[in-house]
């Protein structure tokens, strides 16, 4: 990743994100060998799911996971590989009209990417990976830092909850004080913090839920501790303490 591309993401704390965790699909250049000049780019692709559109019934339905994942994850996946391209374009032409425009563009679908890349692996069918208690090194971190599991749990889900509009609840690692912490993010990318890494993310766009709950957010974000999958946010907890 070149400086100049490694700044212009930092407006979202995105190169943080795609760096530290493995929640981020393969990428492979997209500029040709003759453009190198311009600096690198990569061309971002949708991670596999993991399980089948209704593996997570009937908590969260197929109907539900297909459209969330061919047509919305696409779109930002789609999003951000346009706007990367965008940028590559206006670096080489050393036009900068519409850079407000693209970095935006580019927070927004990187950190739809990013976002959408992890909540896939932290659910798992109910029963076979997911739902439970979390155990081990993750478990201790939580009780260190929360009290116990049921106090994280509450105030996770009161956060996604809670948050205007389009967005997720966030669980946390910062490293600057080695502790968990809970936050919202608005769309993909508003209210984050600086210096974290999400190691558990629960959708609360509509999308993520209308279809079968409505307008009950708070009946799905309970019934979604059904498919959390806490053996992959224990991993995404060791690679954030790396
Ligand atoms: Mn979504």
């Amino acid at each position: 990743m070149t400086t100049d591309r490694r700044k212009f993401i930092s407006s979202a704390s995105l190169a943080t994100l795609a760096l530290t965790s493995s929640a981020f699909a393969a990428e492979a250049p997209i500029l040709p060998e003759d453009q190198k000049s311009l600096g690198s780019t990569t061309k971002h692709e949708l991670p596999t799911l993991p399980y089948s559109y209704n593996a997570l019934e009937p908590y969260i339905d197929a109907q539900t996971m297909e459209i969330h994942y061919t047509k919305h994850h696409k779109a930002y996946v789609d999003g951000l590989n346009k706007a990367e391209a965008e940028v590559a374009k206006a670096r080489a032409a050393s036009d900068f009209a519409l850079i407000q425009h693209w970095s935006k563009q580019c927070a927004f679908h990187g950190g739809g990417h990013f976002l959408h890349s992890m909540f896939w692996k932290v659910m798992a069918p109910n029963g076979k990976g997911g739902g439970g208690e979390p155990t081990g090194k993750l478990a201790d971190k939580i009780k260190e830092d929360f009290g116990n599991v049921e106090a994280c749990k509450k105030q996770l889900s009161a956060a996604a909850i809670a948050v205007e509009g389009s967005g997720w609840g966030l669980l946390h690692y910062r490293a600057s004080d080695q502790r968990l912490i809970i936050g919202q993010a608005e769309n993909q990318h508003k209210l984050s913090s600086w210096g974290v890494i999400p190691i558990l993310g629960i959708d609360v766009w509509e999308h993520a839920y209308y279809l079968k709950y409505q307008n009950k957010r708070a009946d799905y974000v309970a019934a979604w501790w059904n498919v959390v999958n806490w053996t992959e946010v224990a991993k995404n907890l060791e690679i954030a303490m790396k």
